[in-house]
């Protein structure tokens, strides 16, 4: 039985060194957390976002995110992120190197699919991205989980995780970011209620 960290999507697109693409406040304060974290298991897993920049869901303006697309695989619009080549793509400081990782996730690389969390390609949930076998290759029984952003790929992450009944899903917020504070909320609640065990740090977590 082996315990597995999870950094998610980490990456430089989703902090305020990245203006003009998703940031979130504080985004780029959580490597130390998550290096923490990382001390408690047996192995760490990194999953990346890895968008084109021809996407179908991608906007010109802000302000005209988050309206609907009725599109099977991408919900919502979202400014261009996490194009591979680009600041936004890479990780945030203090990480160690992607070949220090026990094992990498790249999501979201067709032009038609905007996933959220790390266990699918697809919003259907029938596209293995291997993530969930790939743990119970090391015979994981414990998922540690921080990153960004917990209102959307982390959560949805940890619920993913969560549905396979494999193993004990663990949130430390102290090594996430989130986008809104009322979307924090109701992704806290969310993942309570599916009975993952959220904690507000990795104290907390050692102590579980
Ligand atoms: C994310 C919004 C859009 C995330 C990704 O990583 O939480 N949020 N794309």
């Amino acid at each position: 039985m082996s315990i597995a960290a999870i950094d998610v999507d980490p990456q430089k697109t989703f902090t305020p060194l990245c203006p003009n693409e998703l940031p979130v406040g504080e985004g780029d304060t959580i490597g130390s957390e998550l290096n923490q974290q990382a001390k408690l298991a047996n192995y760490r897993v990194l999953t990346k976002d890895a968008h084109p920049h021809n996407a179908i869901w991608v906007v010109k303006a802000h302000e005209d995110m988050l309206s609907p697309l009725d599109h099977p695989n991408a919900d919502l619009t979202w400014v261009s992120h996490a194009v591979p080549g680009t600041t936004g793509f890479e990780t945030i400081p203090d990480l160690p190197p992607v070949t220090d990782y026990d094992h990498v996730i790249w999501k979201g690389i067709e032009p038609d699919l905007h996933p959220y969390g790390a266990c699918y390609h697809d919003l259907q949930e029938k596209l293995s991205t291997g993530l969930i076998e790939w743990l119970q290759s090391k015979d994981v029984s414990t998922v540690l989980i921080g990153g960004l952003a917990t209102d959307y790929c982390v959560k949805t992450t940890a619920l993913q995780l969560q549905a396979t009944g494999l193993f004990i899903v663990i949130v430390n917020l102290a090594a996430c970011r989130g986008i809104a504070a009322e979307t924090i909320k109701q992704a806290c609640h969310e993942m309570k209620e599916a009975g993952i065990r959220v904690c507000s740090s990795t104290e907390a977590v050692k102590a579980l």
